[in-house]
């Protein structure tokens, strides 16, 4: 079975862990540039400065440590000397770009997704006006996809947030940010209109409730700043929506979810309401941003928690008229739930939940799941009725590169054989409006749960390791060859 002849085959990035160049330019300080590197048993830490006294020291980010961030009193977020920051480099798109678009180009990329930094633009987040060089660093890479045909889906904040707002205003949970992201984003809808169609306002807006420094640049991790952050960043979402169709009707924004399908362990029915509401958990970020409107569920818990949300008149209305032009998602594989004691933990990453005994884990605990990509589709489109787009799929490998610069990667063509096929059903069996597929990490990068090298996704090796060190240079990996065959083959030759 094959694909639409206009479906938009490609690869995903974002630039906290794949631009580097963290000075040059006239940017700014991001969020993401003050975490440090961590690893699969060790968080990543926010560093920390006291203005004052000076005194320095870091916390456990919130993602993936579990444990509350408290920043002692007085301290701000600050990049620290001597400590390694891995997005400072990251793999060096920033210096890379012409060599890793030909790439692309030679892999037959119909699309590329990247982010734009936030802070490249607009340094400190609330300047009056962009930074000529930051805006100019695009254009250049957008020209650039032209030479290949690439058509490029652009993610206005990927876990990054410009520090200034997150020390002045504590990141999200101040609606002076809406005005702020509105100023980017309209700023950059309009200087890349003709060279950029498809935008996506937040990625994974909803791991502000795991990891609100990385989705909301907040350093307050309670529910009230959480929810408070989500909702602003609807809003923002709305606005931009509202602005694109205003400059024009060519341009589409989408919402960006982190989404996995959600198992029972039993068939015990307190196991399947478990799932529901672990379900409702991620779908109620997708009911007010594509869906248009809060759940009842959600604003009863609200209301139980007694969590009140600052809101002017029309925001309401705004969410429900400038819902998402699309709804965009990551998918990596699938969760399972219990309610049941004495089941054998799994130890997920980002990917919480237990141990599913019918599927495959990777190093870092992650399940492949060759149906999860059609369940997700078919949950997603019944729901909305909106064109999806996957925007993130793939696997993470402590790939090992040979004497001769191969890298050998069967078992991450294997991983994307299955999901593929599994798209490709829910398109010709199931009827799902899907625009593309960009595989997460096409090119090597920093990994963002923590902060690794070594949990490569991509199609083309970067010379680089834990620690920094590496040359930076480029070599094509096996699934290289075998994704250019596909994308050729239009989905047919898996
Ligand atoms: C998603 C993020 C990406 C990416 C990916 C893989 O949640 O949007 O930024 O990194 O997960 O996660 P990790 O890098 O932790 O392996």
């Amino acid at each position: 079975m094959s694909f639409p002849k206009n479906f938009l085959w490609g690869g995903a990035t974002a630039a906290n862990q794949y631009e580097g160049g963290y000075k040059d330019g006239g940017k700014g300080i991001n969020t993401s540039d003050v975490l440090t590197a961590g690893s699969h048993t060790t968080p990543r830490r926010i560093t920390w400065i006291k203005p004052d006294t000076k005194e320095t020291g870091s916390i456990n980010m919130d993602l993936g440590s579990g444990s509350p961030m408290v920043f002692p009193e007085g301290a701000v977020p600050a990049i620290v000397e001597g400590e390694y920051y891995p997005s400072h480099v990251a793999t060096d798109f920033y210096h890379h770009f012409k060599e890793d678009i030909a790439l692309m180009g030679e892999m037959g990329f119909k699309t590329f997704r990247l982010s734009m930094n936030w802070a490249r633009i607009f340094p400190n987040g609330n300047d009056e006006t962009p930074n000529a060089e930051g805006l100019k660093f695009y254009d250049e890479v957008f020209d650039e996809c032209k030479k290949y045909g690439i058509e490029p889906l652009v993610t206005l904040s990927h876990y990054e947030t410009p520090l200034n707002l997150t020390i002045k205003y504590g990141g999200w949970k101040s609606r002076k940010l809406i005005d702020f992201f509105v100023r980017y984003s309209t700023t950059v809808m309009k200087h890349y209109q003709g060279k950029v169609k498809y935008w996506l306002t937040f990625n994974e807006i909803n791991i502000m409730q795991w990891g609100c420094f990385m989705a909301g640049g907040l350093i307050d991790d309670s529910d009230q700043a959480k929810a408070q952050g989500a909702h602003n960043q609807f809003v923002a979402s709305a606005l931009t929506v509202k602005a694109a169709h205003e400059i024009s009707d060519e341009i589409k924004v989408g919402q960006m979810l982190a989404y996995q399908p959600m198992y029972a362990y039993t068939c015990d029915p307190a196991d399947q309401l478990y799932v529901l509401k672990n379900a409702q958990n991620t779908l109620w970020f997708s009911d007010v941003q594509t869906g248009g409107k809060y759940p009842a569920y959600k604003l009863k818990e609200y209301e139980r928690k007694g969590i009140v949300l600052e809101t002017e008149a029309d925001d309401f209305e705004l969410l429900e008229k400038y819902s998402a032009d699309f709804l965009s998602f990551s998918c990596y594989g699938s969760s399972t739930f219990t309610t049941h004691e004495n089941v054998e933990a799994g130890s997920g990453n980002m990917i919480m939940g237990i141990k599913n005994p019918y599927l495959q884990t990777n190093a870092w605990g992650w399940g492949t799941d060759p149906n999860c990509l059609r369940i997700a589709l078919n949950t997603l489109y019944d729901r909305y009725h909106k064109p999806l787009w996957i925007v993130e799929n793939g696997i993470g490998w402590d790939d090992q590169k040979e004497a001769d610069g191969s890298v050998h990667d069967s078992y991450r063509i294997d991983y994307l054989r299955q999901n593929i096929q599994s798209m490709s059903d829910a398109i010709n069996l199931d009827g799902v409006d899907l625009m593309g597929y960009t595989m997460w990490g096409c090119i090597d990068l920093v990994s963002a749960g923590t902060g690794e090298m070594k949990k490569r996704y991509g199609f083309v090796y970067v010379d680089r390791d834990d620690k920094g060190n590496g040359t930076l240079a480029r070599s094509k990996k096996d699934s290289f060859y075998w994704y250019k065959k596909v994308i050729a083959s239009d989905g047919a030759d898996l």
